[in-house]
């Protein structure tokens, strides 16, 4: 640890000497917890990023081309099923994990814990994490293989997960089968490029958005026990979203098949202001552009078919080969680009008052996961329907919020049940359930029931 001289030198230097403002008020400890956090600052890193926040926005518009889209009814027959039976067998030969990140604060939906301790299923009222949990224990069960499951925190919400995994018996994994990753935090700026004290001995500290979940990966040892234990392939996914066709053997082996590192999930936008990403092509190479940063004329240009040109909402679903990862965090200096956020930051002034902000104060920077597709040297796209695939939690009230996300379980499951012939009336059900042990899509569960291994007992009705 530097000595106190230095350390205020090394501040003075960055031009962040305010953040020992309170230094002769506090505790030995204190010192010791603010001199170590102090530390694990990049000063450079702040430095470049605060400089570019006080840079005038150069109003570019963003580059960007409509990618390439796979369709899985544009696949012909032996395609499809050639593809699919590539990705069965990689999960059959144990070569790909699941991964989740779960380390945001999930501000909009107002749960105060973890996101995945979230209750979604409309029926049994399930948990976020015990509904993935059961779908890769089923994906496991079906495939003769176990899955591994990798689930990314954050210091924010670490201690509570790894207590709910725990209380709940990791919902019947084995504990070996699930790795808990904790991913690095960043401190916040006000408007003036200067740290954020949450309190007179701690600096304001966030999570370092998704992206910091390929850093997380090498820095845990995670890339080394998924490589000793046969892992190629990394299935990524977000918390928020109970629809998700886990694991899906299609898009797992049109990935493999195209020699892809890293792959996206789409699905057609609902409306040209969703506030989901673009999948895109940005100056040749894969990329996403955020909701926040497409114009209002890119939002609602179309082809000439009458569609939104940009169109391919990220989902948030990828494919990411554990060699790519490897390649990325090789030397240890990889990083994403930031991404700045402006935000109420809750802070202890000049004056050493705590203030809790009206309106936003400053700024949270983030890396995002799906900047890595620039680097990947094959993507493959591929669209599915939004019914299938996407209902996300993500607001309290509204377009995706829990009662969003559990109207489309519901009609999912009626969906399977009707198409099955199964002798249950479920039209005027105002929820039904198929946990994933019955099955994990609708040819699975018609084909059990054909087979009787699965019978009216096995739907849930309310
Ligand atoms: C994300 C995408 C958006 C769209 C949408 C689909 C970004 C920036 N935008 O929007 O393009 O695809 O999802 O659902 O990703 N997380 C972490 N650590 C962090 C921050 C987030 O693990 O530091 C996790 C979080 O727990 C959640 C996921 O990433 O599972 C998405 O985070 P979000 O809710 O902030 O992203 P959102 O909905 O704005």
């Amino acid at each position: 640890m530097s000595s106190d001289s230095e350390l205020r030198e090394k501040l003075t230097r960055a031009g962040q000497e305010h953040v020992l403002r309170y230094w002769d008020e506090l505790s030995e400890s204190e010192r010791h917890s603010l001199q170590r956090q102090l530390e694990d600052v990049d000063l450079p890193l702040i430095q470049e990023l605060a400089a570019q926040l006080l840079e005038p926005d150069d109003g570019e518009t963003p580059k960007l081309e409509p990618a390439p889209v796979v369709q899985e009814r544009g696949l012909d027959a032996q395609r499809l099923a050639a593809a699919k039976e590539r990705g069965e067998a990689a999960l059959r030969e144990g070569r790909v994990a699941a991964f989740v990140v779960a380390g945001g604060q999930g501000t909009r939906l107002g749960y105060p814990g973890p996101k995945g301790c979230f209750e979604i299923t409309p029926v049994h009222g399930k948990s976020l994490f015990q509904w993935h949990a059961e779908k890769i224990a089923a994906t496991s069960q079906r495939y003769g293989k176990t899955v591994p499951w990798i689930v990314m925190t954050s210091q924010a919400n670490d201690e509570e997960t790894r207590e709910f995994f725990e209380r709940n018996r990791y919902f019947g994994l084995a504990s070996d089968d699930v790795h808990f990753i904790c991913q690095a935090m960043m401190p916040a700026v006000g408007h003036d490029g200067k740290l954020l004290l949450a309190d007179r001995g701690e600096l304001f500290w966030s999570p370092n958005g998704h992206g910091g979940s390929l850093l997380a990966l090498r820095a845990s040892g995670t890339l080394d026990q998924l490589k000793e234990r046969g892992v190629e392939e990394i299935f990524y996914f977000q918390v928020d979203n109970p629809l998700l066709r886990m694991l899906d053997p299609l898009f797992i082996g049109l990935h493999i098949e195209e020699q892809a590192e890293m792959s996206s999930k789409v699905v057609p936008k609902r409306s040209p202001d969703e506030k989901v990403g673009v999948v895109g092509l940005k100056g040749g190479r894969f990329g996403v552009i955020e909701y926040s940063d497409l114009t209002t004329e890119q939002m609602e240009e179309r082809d000439e078919r009458g569609e939104l040109r940009y169109n391919a909402g990220n989902i948030a679903i990828h494919m990411i080969r554990r060699d790519f990862v490897e390649r990325l965090t090789h030397g240890g200096a990889f990083e994403l680009p930031y991404h700045k956020a402006h935000k109420k930051i809750p802070h202890v002034n000049e004056a050493g008052q705590r203030v809790e902000p009206t309106e936003p104060n400053g700024y949270k920077f983030e890396t995002f996961v799906f900047d890595a597709l620039g680097y990947a040297k094959h993507s493959v796209t591929l669209e599915v329907p939004r019914e299938l695939e996407f209902a996300p939690v993500k607001n309290a009230e509204g377009d995706d919020s829990p009662e969003t996300s559990k109207e489309a379980l519901t009609t999912l499951f009626k969906s399977w049940v009707e198409a099955s012939g199964l002798d249950v009336d479920v039209q005027k059900a105002a929820a039904v359930e198929i946990a994933p042990s019955v099955a994990l899509d609708q040819d699975h569960f018609k084909d059990r029931v054909q087979k009787g291994e699965v019978t009216e007992k096995d739907v849930s009705i309310a």
